[in-house]
This record gives structure tokens, C-alpha cells and sequence, in this order.
């Protein structure tokens, strides 16, 4: 048989052309889905994933960042299902938006169960985390790592927060869980579930009167400029993220690259806390001081103004215990109160 002399320059040549050698079975590209884009830490996470598996796995695991839950059409309470499915492949979400799918998720939601930082993280990086994960296993996602949105606050264009009276008849904008409804409700206000792509312009534009999301978000959104002039730092709800694959993609790579996934998905994780908390962990007056220079009027609420929202969302939390699941929350609660 004759060759022609330039048939392995050749073949060499489109090997090149066709990118970095994949295994079989590995897709060209892979769909990662958020909310949030990269001009919020949760956005920068996503796209550092990517970042750090493409240079981890030197190319043969390819992931796109996809944000504005734009492979859900803008509906990020569906972004568990289509993970789930397998329409989407990677996915750092909220456990906000994927409590629909994933009741026990609520958990972090239960108004007031989390005091500060440490309870974050002896919840996520403790027993209970450990839980949650297997739940999201066994429905077909494999999670990898936490990561964090934030502590929400309260934001407003109409009066300063300092009592639940303050709500009264205020509309606000929530997020997906019928959890924030009742919370909001419970408050003399009037909820307006839609998703964050809809809530800009209705913010915007005063179809709502303000909205609750982390100061991160707040500052990041530049709301105090579109009107959302009253802040009260209340703390009342945490929004961890989760970095999740779906689990027949996942089944499809091989353990060593599967290993450099999760290692990946763990730092990307590391460093989106470290960012979220950045500015506000030690130092919420310095951020509330810069806030105040730019007009923001920051309501930070004292022990006993606290304690009137504590107790006025006390039925909630106990109808969404029983929801979420009384033993889960029990365990929780342990754990809060243990430090772990
Ligand atoms: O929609 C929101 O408020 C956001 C961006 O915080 C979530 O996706 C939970």
C-alpha cells in the first residue's frame, strides 16, 4: 500500500485542530448553570470552577458558565430538575432555589435559626451538611462543596426598618420557596415571588417596594441608585450554595478525573466564602459607613429589635419545621448551639 509522505504531518495536524485529547464518552463541552453572573462572588465561583477543572484536567473536561439561569429560561427554581435530568451538566445553585425539588433545603430559611457565621458553618461542614448532600445524592446530583451567597438583609425605597409594624403593607419581592411568603406574611407585608431576572426591573420601576438578598448582592446590583434607599441588616436567613454535577455525567469520567473535579469544586468553594464574607464579616460598620456616605439609610438592628422579629416569625418556623423535617431540625439546632 502507498502512503503519501504527508499523511502523518497531516493526521498529526488535525489532531491539533481538534483540541485537547478527550477520553471516550467525554463531551466537548459541559453546561454550568447559576443565577448570579460575575459581577457578584457567587458568579466569580461558578466561572473559577470552570477555570480550575479545564486546568486541572488540562483541558479534557471543558465547562461553559452559563449564568442568569439562562439554561432555564431565567427560572431558577427549575435549575434543580434540569440538573436533575441531565439538561444541565454542573450547576453552583442556591439552596434557596432548589428547595422546590429538595424540601429539607429550606432548612437554612427557617427565619432566625442562624446567628452568625460559625452557625453557617457547623451546619455545612458538619453531620447536617453531610445529610443534605445524601438527600441531593440519592435524587440523581452529586454535590461537592458548599459555598455561600450570604447572610440576606432587607432592603426597601420607602422607610427605615426597625419592627415588623415597619413591613406593613409594603410589598417585597421574594424568592421561590413558599417558605418567604409565610415569612413575609407573618409580617404585615405583601410577597411578590418572582425570580431574580424580573425583580431588577420591578424594583426598579417600584412594582415592589423593596426585597431581601446578601449585602454582597445589594452592593454589587448598586440598588441604593435604583431607589432601594433603606437597609436593615438583620441577618435573618443564611444562602449557602451547593456545587453539584449531574450524576450520570458524573458516572461518565473517569475516578482520577472525577478526583480533580471535587478537588477543584472544594478551592473554587474555599475562595467564593472567603469573598462573600469579604468587607462584611469583621466589619459590617465599615461597609455600613460606606453605604451611609452614598445616601443608603442602614438600620442595624438591636438585641430586643431583634427579638420582636424573632418572635413574630415564630409561627413560621415552627409550621416549616414540621415541613422540613422536625428531627432534621432538631439536629441542626444542636449543632448551632454545640459550635459544630
Ligand atoms: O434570586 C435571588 O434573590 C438570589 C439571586 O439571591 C437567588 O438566586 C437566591
Amino acid at each position: 500500500m502507498f502512503f503519501h509522505p504527508c499523511i502523518p504531518a497531516l493526521l498529526v495536524f488535525l489532531l491539533m485542530l481538534s483540541g485537547p485529547l478527550r477520553a471516550e464518552g467525554y463531551a466537548s463541552e459541559y453546561r454550568l448553570s447559576s443565577v448570579l453572573d460575575s459581577a457578584f462572588p457567587w458568579g466569580q465561583a461558578a466561572e473559577r470552577w470552570a477555570d480550575l477543572v479545564r486546568e486541572k484536567t488540562r483541558g479534557r473536561i471543558n465547562i461553559r458558565a452559563y449564568a442568569g439561569a439562562s439554561l432555564v429560561g431565567g427560572d431558577q427554581t427549575r435549575e434543580f430538575l434540569a440538573l436533575q435530568r441531565g439538561n444541565i451538566d454542573l450547576a453552583v445553585g442556591s439552596t434557596i432555589n432548589w428547595s422546590p425539588q429538595i424540601p429539607e433545603l429550606n432548612l437554612f430559611s427557617l427565619p432566625f435559626l442562624l446567628p452568625d457565621y460559625k452557625a453557617i458553618d457547623a451546619l455545612t461542614q458538619g453531620e447536617v451538611g453531610r445529610e443534605l448532600f445524601a438527600l441531593l445524592e440519592k435524587a440523581g446530583v452529586m454535590p461537592l462543596a458548599w459555598g455561600e451567597n450570604g447572610f440576606r438583609e432587607l432592603s426597601n425605597s420607602r422607610r427605615a426598618i426597625n419592627s415588623p409594624g415597619d413591613l406593613k403593607g409594603m410589598r417585597f419581592r421574594v424568592v421561590g420557596s413558599p417558605l418567604f411568603a409565610d415569612t413575609f406574611l407573618a409580617l404585615g407585608a405583601r410577597p411578590v415571588q418572582m425570580s431574580w431576572v424580573d425583580a431588577q426591573p420591578a424594583l426598579a420601576s417600584g412594582v415592589v417596594d423593596g426585597q431581601e438578598n446578601p449585602l454582597s448582592v445589594y452592593l454589587a446590583s448598586n440598588m441604593g441608585a435604583f431607589g432601594q434607599k433603606y437597609l436593615t441588616l438583620w441577618h435573618y436567613v443564611a444562602d449557602p450554595l451547593i456545587f453539584a454535577v449531574n450524576q450520570r455525567v458524573w458516572a461518565s469520567w473517569t475516578v482520577a478525573d472525577q478526583q480533580l473535579v471535587r478537588q477543584a469544586a472544594q478551592q473554587a468553594a474555599r475562595e467564593n466564602i472567603d469573598k462573600a464574607r469579604q468587607g462584611i464579616l469583621a466589619s459590617d460598620s465599615l461597609t455600613a459607613a460606606r453605604l451611609e456616605a452614598g445616601g443608603v439609610v442602614v438600620t442595624q438592628l438591636t438585641a430586643a429589635q431583634r427579638a420582636a422579629f424573632v418572635q413574630a416569625t415564630r409561627g413560621v418556623y415552627g409550621k416549616w419545621r414540621r415541613e422540613i423535617g422536625s428531627e432534621l431540625v432538631e439536629r441542626a439546632e444542636k449543632a448551632i448551639s454545640l459550635g459544630r
